[in-house]
């Protein structure tokens, strides 16, 4: 770990008024939530487009459920951790600031975090595919698709499948976050997934100094201005300490 890179950080962190962020299940990985990509990872015994698209869920609604029920009771023990509390302990201290988060995990909420975009949405509230209904959903005992209050029509995942645009007010929130900010972090993603990958791409042609967090080389490591390899929950409290 090269202390003075991570001064370097610190410092445009602690002197920037506006700051964006974007984060990736690598943030959660050390609260026991499992990524996606990587040894042990989320899509390690299953592809993608058998789980996380609207066909999937359309072909076999309780298997796609079956996976989000394993995934909710999962992720209701875990806490949030040094990286998650570090971010929420940071936003206090910046005028303008926007974390961007791919994780659908609520553990930024948990944290304490306020200013936050769910861009892929959460895993703890459910929209029903008959009349559109969208509510909080924390029951752990549903291991079958629940249906909707509202219409008894079948209640999925409030969360973004491959093939499914994204909440046109959140996208355009990030993307002027990143446009606008002076520093942007981006921390535990893989930069694979769009358009989300692409708010990089963003901050840097607007001008921001961008910094990667990462346990491994990403497709934007060669883009960024500093790059930091290692694990978000011990690097994030030293870049972000006041
Ligand atoms: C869209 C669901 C417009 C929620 C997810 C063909 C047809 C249709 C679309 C496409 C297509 N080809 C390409 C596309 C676009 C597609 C896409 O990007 N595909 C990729 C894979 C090629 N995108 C979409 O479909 C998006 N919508 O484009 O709409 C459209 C509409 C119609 C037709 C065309 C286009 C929707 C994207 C959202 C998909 N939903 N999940 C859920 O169940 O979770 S994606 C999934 O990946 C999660 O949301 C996750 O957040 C996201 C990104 O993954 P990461 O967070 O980066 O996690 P990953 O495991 O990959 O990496 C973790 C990283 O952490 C690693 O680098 C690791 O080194 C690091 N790490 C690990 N531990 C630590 C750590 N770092 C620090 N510390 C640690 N301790
Ligand atoms: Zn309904």
């Amino acid at each position: 770990m090269d202390l003075a890179e991570i001064q370097a950080g610190r410092q445009r962190l602690a002197r920037a008024r506006r700051v964006a962020v974007l984060s990736g299940a690598g943030v959660s990985a050390e609260s026991g939530v499992p990524t996606f990509r990587g040894p042990g990872g989320l899509w390690e015994n299953h592809r993608p487009e058998d789980l996380a698209t609207p066909q999937a869920f359309r072909r076999d609604p309780a298997l796609v459920w079956r996976w989000y029920h394993w995934r909710r009771r999962l992720i209701s023990a875990c806490q949030p951790n040094p990286a998650h509390l570090a971010l929420a302990q940071f936003e206090a201290r910046v005028p303008e600031f926007c974390l961007v988060t791919q994780n659908v995990d609520g553990l930024h909420h948990a944290a304490g975090s306020r200013r936050v975009l769910e861009i892929h949405g959460s895993l703890w509230r459910v929209r029903c595919l008959g009349c559109g209904a969208a509510g909080e959903e924390r029951r752990l005992d549903l291991p079958t698709p629940p249906s909707c209050p509202e219409c008894g029509g079948l209640l999925r995942p409030d969360v973004v499948w491959f093939g499914e645009s994204l909440d046109e007010n959140l996208l355009g929130g990030a993307w002027r976050a990143a446009e606008e900010s002076q520093v942007m972090l981006v921390v535990g993603t893989s930069a694979v997934v769009q358009p989300a990958a692409s708010l990089t791409q963003v901050a840097r042609r607007a001008g921001a100094y961008v910094i990667e967090v990462n346990l491994d080389p990403t497709p934007n490591t060669g883009q960024v201005d500093l790059s930091l390899l290692g694990r978000a929950g011990e690097l994030l409290p030293l870049l972000l300490q006041p």
